[in-house]
């Protein structure tokens, strides 16, 4: 390459950033200029690949640019430092040599140590001031803090759940650690370690209550319009809020065989939840999940049950199955006799585990029926269009298919006639047996995990007093050394567990689960804001916190749309509540950046051969042509392809500016001195004019495509600007004010995207007129203003030929070939504006522009 050294002027410049501390958030920012710019943080897997290039070099590139903006910017940097991979590695490390001194602290901090120093080949722009890792124990110790104010404040529950057992380690396995070997039917679940089948226990677990807040939750997700709507439309699926009823229905287990030593039949009123209550006409039978304790004790009596409980059952099979039992139930809207399944669609954690099965309209019930020639009888029809017949029941033949829509009702009584949702309403009126109930899909979140590599949940299980907090000033309870055993290695840490019971004194033991390491990332963003000095007082200054919270930029990837955001909006209102935060929301802004993919299309991986390690872009071309390549690719959100060529127009691009920098600053005896402007002692031909014109358009709209993250279209334009300059200078009789104004303000649009080679090429200009001694960083240096107005008639051209551009965009990507249709679809006011200042621009009185 014979372009400008990237390798010198890489570690020149980010040796010289951090001497100055350029990155350092302000203590006492300006909260109504204070700017919170934030990606996931990683986990600490020790590599980066492209991925995390383009993750870190949109917050970097946002918080540069928001810096040269004038405002206070915290962009910090930590670690998710927890997890099972490193537990993995040890004991990886340590099967292939016994006296490997590896265990998974030792093995993080190289990780750490090793990524920290790519950041720093990237140029990343963190305040490491602030650094932290979820591992250190001045972290996780508020981790501990955070379950006992949870525990006092009743968020926090400990039942039985099940978990994965192997009789052959005597352990429980992680989900990660159960192996599926064989396939399709055939598929069983392994032990990793010894390949023996799992299987399931009952255990204690402990549970954070999330679902106390899944309202809230659920009805906060409306305001987050800075969201996208993917995510907030997974996160409303995740918590499913379903408006429904719950209705009894007496079911009858024959004389003397409940064992309440009686001979009459008894009756036990059991719960259905549906949303459907206007079916209940049609209710032909009535079904239990298989773990319901009315079918446990039906398999009691009946073999056939049992054994379909115990083998049979598979909620995940395509086929509804199922097997009769001995009971009745009346239902209560006919009063009629139906019998009682047990049946494996029936889930046991939705609604009641109980289910008024409607064969005419819901599809399982139906195939359910037609196996077990039940009767299938229709009580809904399709309701009659505006202007046609009343409802027909010979619509639609519910023998063949059910009927799933609203309607009319039909064959329900006095209820027949009234359409679907009035005879909800007057059914959960009318049966003194029914009523209106609100289910969740959300389930309560489980946070014990059965492995070392994680915070200790600080509980001391005391055979008198039963499960007792740690109080807090014994916190942090640290981990002890790691222990390589079968299982989770705290059981055999005996001296660690040994304890005594902090509210009686006697012989106790500590809890050996450690906390799912979601926990740690719910609330790490508030510790960056919140400062290290409260570190050792508080998990966070609130005080201190409360300028830069909530986040205004959080960028990350698409898979954690659910779990880490839902966790951490939970933990945010929870402490809120209990006076810790005062936030509603922890992340105002989301960016859920798309994939790299290799230049194959397919997901760019480390193993397969079609990836490209970061640090070999970095040594060939320069970390600065990494970051305009992955910001320059697509608009963050879409996947983009690795693509060679685009490597090398981005580092041609770059060659260009630093070209155009020193050719100015070389010339720039020739500049009358002083000059911001065209205003050479020659009048300003309209070729000088148009180029001081396009300059600001570029400022004008660079700015704006920085401000909308779409440093691609940054990237357009700049490079657009920077070709304009390059005819000017080679091709017309340049004014040399013109020309490098518009150098300097190439050097520092681009600043945000390509910091070092743009230091380099500002510090040429420094000196010049235009550049001035403005700053020793461009780093630092003010965003170029607008020096003239850029008239309506240019802003108009450019704005259509703008919106033409994101026409093709649109149909490109989605293949439409209407696009008219797609931007009147996508946002009306801002077309017909568009099509308006287009008229006027051209003149024209109603044709199309
Ligand atoms: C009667 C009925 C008639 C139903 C009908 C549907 C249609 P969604 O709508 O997906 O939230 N259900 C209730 N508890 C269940 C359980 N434990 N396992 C499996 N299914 C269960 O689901 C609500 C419906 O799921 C409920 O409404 C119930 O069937 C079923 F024409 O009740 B419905
Ligand atoms: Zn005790």
């Amino acid at each position: 390459n014979d372009g400008y050294d990237h390798e010198r002027v890489e570690r020149e410049y980010q040796t010289a950033w951090r001497d100055a501390d350029v990155f350092e958030a302000p203590d006492d920012p300006d909260p109504a200029s204070a700017a919170y710019v934030l990606a996931m943080f990683p986990y600490t897997s020790g590599e980066l690949h492209m991925g995390h290039v383009r993750n870190y070099a949109i917050t970097d590139a946002y918080a540069r640019f928001r810096r040269l903006q004038g405002d206070d910017v915290l962009h910090p940097m930590g670690w998710d430092a927890f997890g099972l991979p490193a537990e993995n590695a040890a004991l990886a490390a340590r099967e292939d040599d016994p006296d490997a001194d590896v265990d998974p602290e030792s093995y993080t901090r190289e990780c750490i140590a090793s990524m920290k120093a790519a950041f720093e080949d990237l140029g990343m722009g963190f305040d490491w001031s602030r650094e932290l890792a979820t591992c250190d124990p001045d972290y996780y110790r508020w981790n501990q803090w955070l379950f006992t104010e949870f525990r006092d404040a009743g968020l926090v529950d400990r039942r039985e759940r099940a978990v994965n057992w192997c009789p052959d380690c005597e352990t429980v396995l992680a989900d990660e650690q159960v192996e599926e070997v064989g396939g399709g039917a055939n598929a069983t679940e392994v032990c990793w370690r010894c390949d023996t089948g799992i299987e399931e226990r009952d255990l204690e677990q402990w549970f954070f209550r999330i679902t106390e807040y899944a309202d809230e939750l659920l009805d906060d997700l409306d305001a987050l319009d800075d969201w996208p709507a993917s995510v907030r439309d997974q996160q409303r699926n995740w918590i499913g809020r379903t408006e429904g009823a719950a209705v009894d229905f007496a079911v009858s287990v024959p004389g003397g065989e409940d064992g309440d030593g009686d001979d009459a039949d008894d009756e036990h009123a059991v719960t259905a939840f549906t949303t459907r209550l206007d079916t209940i006409h049609g209710a032909t039978f009535f079904a239990l999940a298989p773990d319901h304790p009315l079918a446990e004790a039906a398999a009691e009596r009946d073999p056939a049950v049992r054994e379909f409980v115990e083998e049979v059952a598979d909620p995940e099979g395509d086929e509804p199955q199922g097997v009769a039992t001995d009971m009745t139930a009346t239902n209560p809207a006919t009063g009629e006799e139906i019998p009682v399944y047990v049946a494996d669609f029936v889930l046991s954690d939705v609604g009641t585990g109980a289910l008024m099965a409607v064969p005419g309209h819901d599809e399982r019930d139906h195939a359910f029926a037609s196996e077990h020639d039940l009767p299938i009888r229709q009580v809904v029809a399709p309701a009659p269009d505006d202007d046609a017949e009343p409802a027909d029941a010979d619509d639609v033949d519910v023998q063949e298919a059910a009927f799933t829509d609203d309607g009319v009702l039909v064959n329900s009584g006095e209820y027949s006639g009234l359409e679907s949702q009035a005879a909800r309403d007057a059914l959960v009126d009318d049966l003194p047996s029914a009523a209106s109930t609100t289910q969740y899909r959300l389930r309560d979140w489980g946070v014990s995990r059965q492995r070392y590599w994680g915070t200790p949940i600080p509980i001391v299980h005391c055979p008198d007093c039963g499960p007792v907090s740690v109080p807090e000033d014994d916190l942090p309870v640290e981990l002890p050394e790691f222990v390589a055993s079968t299982g989770n290695p705290l059981d055999a840490a005996d001296e660690w567990r040994e304890t005594t019971c902090p509210d009686c004194g006697g012989p106790a033991e500590r809890e050996t689960d450690t906390m799912d390491t979601f926990v740690d990332s719910s609330w790490y963003y508030a510790r960056f804001a919140g400062g290290e000095d409260a570190a050792d007082a508080a998990p966070f200054d609130a005080d201190a916190a409360a300028p830069w919270l909530p986040v205004d930029e959080y960028v990350g990837g698409s898979e954690h749309a659910v779990m880490h955001l839902l966790y951490a909006r939970f933990v945010a209102k929870a402490l809120r509540d209990l006076g810790h935060l005062d936030v509603d929301e922890p992340f105002e802004g989301l960016t859920t950046q798309g994939m790299v993919l290799g230049s194959d299309g397919a997901k760019m991986s480390k193993s397969g051969d079609n990836g490209v390690a970061p640090e070999r872009i970095v040594r060939e071309y320069g970390a600065d042509t990494a970051r305009a390549f992955a910001l320059g690719a697509a608009e963050p959100e879409r996947d983009f392809a690795w693509d060679p060529d685009g490597v090398e127009r981005r580092r041609r691009l770059l060659d260009r500016v630093h070209a155009l920098a020193e050719d100015v600053a070389a010339s720039e005896g020739d500049a009358p001195a002083g000059v911001d402007a065209a205003t050479a002692d020659r009048d300003p031909s309209p070729t000088d004019e148009y180029v001081a014109r396009e300059v600001d358009a570029a400022v004008e709209s660079v700015t704006a495509a920085y401000d909308a993250m779409r440093f691609d279209r940054a990237l357009r334009d700049v490079d657009a600007l920077v070709s304009l300059l390059a005819r000017y200078r080679d091709e017309a009789a340049a004014d040399a004010g013109v020309l490098a104004r518009g150098a300097s303000v190439v050097v520092r649009v681009l600043a945000p995207v390509a910091p070092h080679v743009c230091e380099d090429a500002w510090s040429a200009l420094q000196g010049t007129a235009v550049a001035g001694d403005s700053g020793e960083f461009v780093a630092t240096a003010p965003w170029p203003v607008v020096e003239r107005d850029v008239d309506d008639h240019d802003a108009a051209s450019r704005f259509v030929e703008r919106t033409r551009e994101d026409v093709r965009d649109i149909v490109d990507t989605a293949g439409i070939d209407d696009p008219e249709r797609i931007v009147v679809v996508v946002a009306p006011e801002w077309t017909y504006d568009a099509l308006a200042l287009a008229r006027d621009a051209v003149g024209d009185d109603g044709g199309r522009p």
